[in-house]
């Protein structure tokens, strides 16, 4: 059964209707810059083909309910919660994050209306792969079609049942592009769930591209998607789930953070991205930095250098400094920031010493996964060398699964227009997008971007789990 028939059947049983659409917003592997996006920094991350998907039908009132498939059918039906009870310090657990993005949305003026929602995913949760992000941005393309376009969602925004919005001049829906509703996801979390995270993820999510990876300067929010395509290359993008569960909110992450924005303001700069490693020594050598906070920003730095390597590697199709550059941001990662864990540095190891090309933790850390870059041929030996390398380490066994390149959220399936309303325009797909997004092609073949790399262009069986 695809995504699309198990949440419109797992809707249709829950909530006894049909829905009026589905959305679908994909996971992302960070290909490279971690612990880069909240010190105005680069990042390099790719949407992939596990996503999170919601169904959503307008209600009568303004309430809010939200299903999980994760949560068993049959048991209580969750409460409807008026947009009374939902917000920072009111919303808890997995539907903070839905309930966050009808809070900031209607924060932001929108004619956000009552909705029953339910949400699938084929996407692991607490993998390090933004499921948090996935169901942001899933919920935020279906809130804002659904809240309809134009006039009816400004001064109408009663008509239907919708809810009423506090505050004048309400902003249309469809005039939310997808860098406004990945900065309304990244409110909702750092606002409502209380996870302190950057914007990387949602962006990544939202305007990812099949064959491409976004290279994000999170300081001016400019995009570049670079091509990258692992079949063309012969390879195959491997995620390493540990299985870990990371959990972000209330973890060090936050002790992270602060650290960086503590060392910017003993160098006086706005953010990490401006300062340099002579920068950085010479504040350690005078005691204005202590040795944590020096090795937290050298991390930083170090880690914007990289991206900017990758992605000229991408853009030039020499890829050999790929490998090195992801291995130095392991290290980094595991030495100077200290995010990594036993599990991750093993499945980086082995995964490597069986063939990888490039390996490295990927996401926040504290658990969750790794990515390796693997020749076709290899990637059945790969997998299984993890594996074992986990039993010998005492370690529960991994979930290693292959993953391609896709585009970001996407609607589905349709919404039947909100009554009273016109039909809502879309919101653009991602390659429609203008603005801060650019495309460019860099006038690179797909032919000189392999040569530097095994081209096992025949696809070989892979004892990976695929779904
Ligand atoms: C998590 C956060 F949500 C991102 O914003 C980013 O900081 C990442 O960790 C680390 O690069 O996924």
């Amino acid at each position: 059964m695809t995504l699309l028939h198990a949440v419109t059947a797992a809707f249709v049983e829950r909530a006894g209707r049909r829905p009026d659409g589905v959305w679908r917003a994909p996971g992302r592997v960070n290909l490279i810059g971690e612990h880069t996006d909240y010190n105005d920094g680069f990042v390099l991350p790719v949407a992939i083909d596990r996503s999170v998907v919601v169904a959503a039908a307008r209600r009568t009132d303004d309430g809010f309910r939200c299903w999980s498939t994760r949560s068993a059918a049959g048991g209580p039906a969750p409460p409807v919660h008026r947009p009374s009870d939902i917000g920072p310090g009111r919303s808890t657990g997995w539907a903070a994050y839905a309930e966050g993005m009808a809070w900031v949305l209607r924060d932001q003026g929108l004619a956000v209306p009552g909705v029953d929602l339910l949400v699938h995913a084929d996407l692991p949760a607490g993998a390090g792969l933004s499921s948090s992000a996935a169901l942001e941005a899933a919920v935020g393309l279906a809130l804002t079609d659904l809240a309809g376009a134009g006039a009816g969602a400004g001064a109408g925004a009663g008509a239907g049942g919708a809810a009423a919005v506090a505050g004048a001049g309400l902003a249309p829906a469809a005039r939310l592009d997808r860098v406004g509703l990945a900065l309304a996801g990244q409110r909702a979390e750092n606002e409502v769930v209380g996870m302190p995270c950057g914007i990387m993820d949602q962006m990544a999510v939202l305007l990812g591209r099949a064959g491409h990876a976004l290279f994000l300067d999170t300081r001016s929010q400019h995009t570049e998607l670079v091509p990258f395509d692992p079949a063309a290359l012969g390879l195959t993008l491997l995620v390493l789930d540990t299985r870990v569960k990371h959990t972000l909110a209330g973890s060090p992450y936050a002790e992270r953070r602060r650290a960086c924005e503590r060392a910017a303001e003993v160098l006086g700069v706005p953010a990490l991205r401006d300062v340099t490693l002579a920068d950085l020594e010479a504040a350690a050598a005078d005691a204005r930095l202590d040795e944590v906070t020096f090795r937290r920003a050298r991390h930083v730095v170090t880690e914007n250098d990289r991206v900017l390597e990758v992605v000229t590697a991408l853009r030039t199709g020499d890829l050999d400094p790929v490998g090195p550059a992801m291995a130095g941001s392991h290290r980094s990662l595991r030495d100077d920031y200290e995010v990594s864990c036993a599990e991750l540095d093993v499945a980086v190891e082995s995964a490597v010493a069986a063939g990888a090309v490039a390996a490295r933790m990927t996401g926040g850390g504290f658990g969750g996964s790794a990515l390796a870059l693997v020749p076709v041929a290899a990637a059945g030996a790969v997998a299984s060398a993890v594996a074992d390398a986990f039993a010998r380490n005492g370690f529960a066994p991994p979930s290693v699964f292959a993953v391609a390149v896709s585009d970001g959220a996407t609607r589905l399936a349709c919404p039947a227009p909100p009554s009273g309303a016109s039909a809502a325009e879309p919101v653009p797909r991602p390659d429609a997008i203008s603005g801060s997004t650019e495309r460019r092609n860099h006038g690179r073949t797909r032919a000189a971007a392999g040569r530097h790399l095994p081209l096992h262009r025949a696809a070989q069986p892979v004892a990976v789990e695929r779904r």
